[in-house]
């Protein structure tokens, strides 16, 4: 893949924290593509409507993936990873082509944009960033959150296998690690993992897996690491015990 030209990921100037942009990158890791970040100044009100946003994407939401190599331009985690796979996982390392599996991998990985992502999303909302506290809210999707990992559980503990779909790990295992990473960071707090590792130990077990893995340490330590280098982004965010009253 060495005559490759980079790929570009965008993201917002925002800490570097921003899940769906990270999940992407464990894939260019994973996949050894060539790659390279561009990032949105947020803070410009206008952003969304000037070039070059308007061309990369209509909703304004990052990642978008640009690849040089063919002008494509795709928007949404989920197209993105989808189109990763197809176009460089020749070998179908991280995927199935047989229907059984191939269809299962459908569904966890719309699971992971619609259950996952939404869900976790509210909780940081309704925690850190809505403007007044609503404790009916914040408890709504604190359950939402345990209901996805009780759903990831009872799966893992039926099928008795260590990755979601079939005998190895799939791309849909790497797409539910960024979100499921910044739950103990800032959507449930560090003490969360207790509670966790008790009620959902297979779930809790998958995690530790994924985390060990060369692409998804990578693209963590990418992460923090803008975090660090760009200290004026980094995200303010109280405890959740403390906005929790616990
Ligand atoms: N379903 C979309 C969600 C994209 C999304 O909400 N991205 C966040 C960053 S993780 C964003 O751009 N937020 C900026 C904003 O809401 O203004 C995807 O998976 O790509």
């Amino acid at each position: 893949m060495s005559d490759l030209k980079p790929l570009i990921v965008w993201r917002y100037h925002d800490g570097g924290l921003s899940p769906n942009p990270w999940k992407v990158v464990i894939f260019l890791y994973e996949l050894g593509l060539p790659w390279e970040m561009k990032i949105f100044d947020r803070t410009d009100p206008d952003v969304r409507d000037k070039e070059p946003m308007v061309s990369l994407t209509p909703n304004g939401r990052m990642p978008v993936l640009e690849d040089p190599n063919n002008g494509l331009k795709i928007w949404e985690s989920g197209a993105i990873i989808e189109y990763l796979i197809e176009t460089y996982d020749k070998t179908n390392r991280l995927s199935y082509t047989t229907p059984r599996e191939n269809y299962q991998l459908k569904s966890w990985m719309h699971f992971q944009m619609s259950g996952q992502g939404p869900y976790y999303g509210q909780r940081t909302w309704f925690l850190h960033l809505h403007h007044e506290p609503l404790p009916s809210a914040q408890e709504r999707y604190a359950n939402e959150v345990k209901r996805i990992l009780s759903v990831i559980d009872k799966h893992l503990t039926r099928t008795q296998r260590h990755w979601l779909v079939g005998d190895k790990m799939t791309f849909v295992d790497l797409m539910f690690v960024p979100w499921n990473t910044l739950l103990l960071m800032f959507m449930m707090g560090p003490d969360f993992s207790t509670e966790w590792q008790e009620k959902y130990p297979r779930c809790w077990e998958w995690h530790q897996r994924l985390l060990a893995v060369e692409s998804v340490r990578k693209a963590q330590e990418f992460t923090q690491g803008n975090v660090q280098k760009d200290p004026s982004a980094t995200i303010e965010v109280k405890s959740v015990e403390e906005i929790e009253g616990r």
